[in-house]
């Protein structure tokens, strides 16, 4: 190999990552604490590929005393080989070369998505320095690099005799690229690699922080989700109305789904939905897909156990009430759409979740039927408070309906629509109702008659004074409503005028009107 081919060669690579360095935020979506964070996810990302495809079951997450941070798994160890036609390594290809999928906008390289999967390069580029070491062939091989990729020592044999595998990575993010922040904070990368850990059954991850007094915490779920499911559960101040998590896991046309499923006392849904590990918060097919199908093996579960009362039918609002679920997927090529980039948009994804879910909860449900029962009744709990109150606000409409109807017969309405115009008249009697028709303005003076003598409501109760018919028709025709909901914007008209005869029963009768709106209006 002679000098200048390696010199060219090595001059392209630097150009490469140098556009990282231009534009970080391109790659990594911010230069700030989140971006920050991004790098250590990228690193992480290539070893959780490593354990997701069953060679390795050990992660080990550092964050060293001079702020850079070590990756650490025990998997295959990256290849060292040298590609034929670049005529360089396997591994520094890896961390020289930008991905297709390098882009923030560009498509996915890999099964990740948003910022996701830009590649170790990506982390090269940013960093004081970085140096891979890896664990193979017997051998400890080790490449190292300073000032965003640039090589500083190529592949060499660091150690022979080595037993195991598995690949080290140490990096210190760059401080004239995190202008505002390196420092890691142990509470993002612990909730972060917390669910990794649920996420991917059997794996263990421990997070280590050496910087002041030392902390670390091992991440293990043998139950994989279901055990996020019993965490979520701890964490909650509700209990659950079954003891045995739902749960199931199925593939169709290389769309794995895996689900676990709790239902509790509570009025709230937390739905945790992941694609290869990636959180999708702004739903997307998946969820849709496992939606349609959850309220479809209810109902028809249900439906068949004779567990409804009447034909009841649940809907998927009936469903959310007290869920904590956990959906997790693993798919080839994942879309992401929507304002933050978490909404899986791959259309053939929604029929593939639904018939999966659909198989899984008929199956889980044919054998634990006790569970099944707890949770369609939770949910045709829910199903009933919500028929009632629609029943409620339907005669509750009706009332007011009929209260509007009855009135239409007596009040003589104006044809005028300004209300800082329109008066009404409350007139006393039949007959003098019908004299005030006769003479109105009808375009802003609207007569009401009123039959008799209104209750006297300066000491009666609320419900007695209501249960009064002309009382009823004066609250109707003003509109504003009635003591704490009194609301002069509502009412009808600018001015109300009683108008009663000028003897002692009309005196009466206007002593008594104005008693009530003094009272309630
Ligand atoms: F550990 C780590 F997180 F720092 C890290 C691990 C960082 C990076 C960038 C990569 C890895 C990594 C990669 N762990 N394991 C692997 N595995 C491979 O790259 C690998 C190993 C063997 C074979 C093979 O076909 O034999 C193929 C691959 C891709």
């Amino acid at each position: 190999m002679s000098e200048t081919q390696y010199n060219a060669e090595s001059i392209q690579v630097l150009e490469g990552l140098e556009a990282v360095r231009k534009r970080p935020g391109m790659y990594i979506g911010s230069t700030g604490s989140r971006g920050l964070h991004h790098l250590a996810y990228e690193i992480i990302d290539n070893a959780i590929d490593e354990a997701g495809v069953g060679f390795c079951d050990r992660i080990e997450v550092t964050i060293n005393p001079d702020g850079s941070m070590t990756i650490v798994d025990n998997g295959r160890g990256i290849p060292v080989d040298i590609h034929s036609v670049k005529k360089v390594s396997a591994v520094r290809l890896a961390f020289e070369t930008l991905h297709a999928g390098g882009k923030f906008d560009g498509n996915t390289y890999k099964t990740s998505g948003g910022l996701h999967g830009v590649g170790a390069s990506v982390v090269n580029a940013l960093s004081l320095y970085l140096t891979v070491d890896i664990r193979r062939n017997g051998k400890c091989y080790r490449v190292e690099y300073v000032n965003g990729g640039q090589l500083k020592s190529d592949l060499h044999i660091i150690g022979k005799k080595v037993i195991g595998t598995g690949t080290s990575v140490v990096f210190k993010p760059d401080p004239l690229i995190f202008k505002e922040t390196t420092v890691f904070k142990y509470d993002t990368l612990r909730s972060r690699l917390m669910e990794l850990s649920f996420l991917n059954n059997g794996l263990t991850i421990i997070l280590t922080d050496l910087r002041g007094e030392i902390k670390s915490e091992t991440f293990y779920s043998k139950n994989g989700i279901i055990g996020f499911i019993e965490h979520l559960n701890k964490v909650s101040s509700v209990s659950p109305v079954h003891k045995k998590p739902i749960y199931f896991k199925g593939e169709k046309d290389d769309v794995v789904v895996e689900c676990a499923i709790m239902y509790n006392d509570g009025e709230d849904e937390s739905l945790h939905s992941y694609v290869n590990n990636i959180p999708t918060d702004e739903g997307g097919t998946h969820e849709s897909g496992f939606r349609t199908a959850l309220t479809k093996v209810f109902n028809l579960y249900g439906r068949k156990n004779n567990l409804f009362k009447k034909d009841e039918n649940l809907i998927g609002d009936d469903l959310k009430d007290g869920l904590t679920c956990v959906l997790s997927l693993k798919i080839k090529d994942p879309q992401f759409e929507g304002q933050t980039k978490t909404r899986l948009s791959n259309m053939e994804v929604e029929g593939i979740v639904q018939s999966l879910t659909n198989e899984g909860i008929s199956q889980f449900f044919d054998q634990n039927p006790s569970v099944a029962k707890e949770v369609i009744n939770r949910s045709l709990t829910t199903c009933l408070q919500r028929l009632a109150a629609k029943k409620a606000k339907e005669l509750k409409k009706k009332a007011r309906d009929a209260e509007v109807k009855a009135l239409s017969g007596k009040l003589a309405a104006c044809s005028g629509k300004d209300k800082s115009r329109n008066e009404l008249f409350l007139v006393e009697g039949d007959s003098a109702g019908g004299s005030a028709k006769m003479g109105r303005d009808r375009r802003f003076q609207a007569i009401l008659p009123l039959r008799g003598k209104v209750i006297n409501t300066y000491r009666a109760k609320m419900d007695k004074v209501l249960e009064n018919e002309e009382i009823r028709s004066i609250i109707t025709a003003v509109g504003s409503g009635i003591g704490k909901e009194f609301d002069l914007e509502k009412g009808n008209y600018a001015r109300v005028c009683i108008m009663t005869d000028a003897d002692i029963d009309g005196a009466h009768i206007r002593c008594l009107l104005l008693t009530f709106f003094y009272r309630y209006i």
